[in-house]
């Protein structure tokens, strides 16, 4: 009689698996990730690999694509637009790449309640748009608008420019559905901005970063696209002064949309690399931007009417060249290598502190790394970009430690993914950890959902 050996019988299985997802989405969405982007991440810091991408054009066959993993006790590592910074979207142990973007029909709008219902693979410049289309806004905002998509920024809970006037991603999603690892579907689609029925579901898928449901519609708040806006530069001499800046011009005004921390290092390299025009040289940046319905306004040029270095936006033109200054950061510095990233928060009034610990730390433990600060200053949000380190693991300890010794998260926007994982003890206490842990067994208990970010493996006793 015959025998079928262990390899025969797996070869045998991968067969049956990639026929089933066939069967399940069409067979020109089932594929070798080999060689394609779905293995790679924005900063090509994480690679991985994998036998199967498969794109699904709908939640039913979301649901059969995790009965069909689950039955062949295989993970599976949600994609969105693949652009986030914390290795969470690539499948770096081998899992299957479940990718959203087909799901991208936008619509409809509903002009009385200000809110949009979306797919998940519906990027956040397609949202923009449509939101503009009908006179309204989005104010999610950032560089990867045209990537990123809406599934990815509420796994995320996305930040980004604007958080300080209209919070982050989760204050948008007003409504979700999502598949979680079983095929069952949590739905809130109805858009109702006060349901008090019980445990967060819509909450909780915020920033999960895949591991607990696949999110396949959402709901989103739109607000007015006002008409009057203010752009304008501030040099500063410090981290102080600019901070001097964010206190009176966001004591004085509800109306500020943005507050964004450059350095002359990270302004004269996206000069260099994009050749946009810096209208003076400071040693730090601050871009502001506010926005109201009143078109006399000037409320910003009031404000920072007594400083030196100011240069204010008085055309549209104007406004793009310098938000170009601050956009170009993460692709300007991609052009010099692959930077360690570091996305915290610190309280405003130890930014100071932070920034000037947080460099001096680096250079002592990695001489020849050359750190660039920048991010959403009046949020407390810096982004530590680290070039040249051969000392990885050692600067992620001492940026990291810095950031909790003054009692910051080690992520502000951009998730844990497999960067932070092993560092989530420095912003979350062990109680926290295991009341995660139990959320995570309780929805995903096969744990086939991206189960290698966030959460850092269990102790083995
Ligand atoms: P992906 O990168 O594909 O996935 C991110 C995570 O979400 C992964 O864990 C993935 O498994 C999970 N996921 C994706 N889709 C789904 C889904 N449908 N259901 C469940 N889980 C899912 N981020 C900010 O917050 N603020 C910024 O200012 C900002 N600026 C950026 C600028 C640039 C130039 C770049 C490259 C990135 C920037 N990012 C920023 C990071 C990134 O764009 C965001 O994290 C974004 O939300 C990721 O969306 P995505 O669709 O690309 O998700
Ligand atoms: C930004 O604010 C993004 O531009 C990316 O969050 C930050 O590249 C980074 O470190
Ligand atoms: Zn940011």
């Amino acid at each position: 009689m015959a025998t079928v050996c262990g390899d025969g019988r797996r070869r045998y299985g991968a067969l049956v698996l990639v026929d089933e997802m066939r069967a399940a989405v069409g067979s020109g969405h089932v594929f070798d990730g080999a060689g394609t982007s779905h293995v790679v991440d924005w900063t090509g810091r994480f690679v991985g690999a994998t036998d199967l991408v498969v794109r699904p054009g709908s939640r039913e066959e979301v649901r059969r694509v995790l009965a069909i993993a689950r039955a062949h006790g295989r993970a599976v590592v949600p994609q969105g637009g693949n652009t986030g910074l914390v290795g969470g979207s690539v499948p770096l142990h081998g899992e299957i790449v479940l990718s959203l973007t087909r799901m991208n029909r936008v619509g409809p709008v509903d002009g009385t309640s200000r809110q949009i219902e979306v797919e998940a693979g519906v990027t956040l410049e397609a949202v923009q748009r449509a939101a503009a289309a009908v006179g309204l806004r989005y104010p999610i905002d950032f560089g990867s608008r045209g990537s990123a998509t809406i599934g990815g920024t509420i796994a995320t809970n996305a930040g980004g420019v604007n958080v300080l006037r209209y919070g982050s991603t989760r204050a948008q999603v007003v409504g979700l559905e999502a598949v979680l690892a079983d095929g069952s579907v949590v739905s809130t689609m109805a858009g109702l901005l006060k349901d008090n029925t019980g445990y967060d579901l819509r909450g909780l898928m915020c920033s999960s970063e895949g591991t607990l449901g696949i999110v396949t519609r959402a709901v989103l708040k739109l607000v007015p696209a006002h008409d009057s806006r203010e752009t304008v530069m501030v040099g500063c001499s410090s981290v102080e002064d600019a901070l001097e800046v964010v206190s009176s011009v966001c004591g004085a005004s509800e109306c500020i949309d943005a507050v964004e921390l450059m350095s002359r290092r990270g302004v004269d390299l996206v000069s260099d690399v994009v050749g946009a025009h810096r209208p003076f040289d400071a040693e730090w940046y601050l871009l502001i931007e506010s926005s109201t319905s009143d078109r006399s306004d000037g409320t910003l040029a009031r404000l920072l009417a007594g400083r030196d270095l100011v240069a204010v936006a008085d055309t549209p033109g104007r406004r793009e060249a310098l938000w170009r200054l601050r956009d170009e950061h993460t692709a300007s510095i991609a052009t010099r290598g692959v930077p360690l990233k570091y996305d915290v928060t610190v309280p405003l009034r130890s930014m100071s502190d932070f920034v000037r610990g947080a460099c001096a730390a680096v250079s002592s433990v990695d001489p020849n790394a050359e750190t660039i600060v920048f991010g959403h200053a009046a949020d407390g949000n810096l982004h530590v970009n680290v070039l040249g380190a051969r000392e990885e693991r050692a600067i992620d300890e001492t940026v990291l430690t810095t950031v909790a010794a003054h009692r910051g998260s080690i992520s502000a926007e951009h998730g844990v993914g497999i960067a932070k994982r092993d560092w989530l003890h420095l912003s979350r206490s062990a109680d926290e950890i295991a009341a995660m842990r139990a959320i995570k067994r309780a929805l995903d208990p096969d744990g086939i959902l991206n189960p290698n970010v966030l959460l850092p493996p269990e102790p083995t006793s």
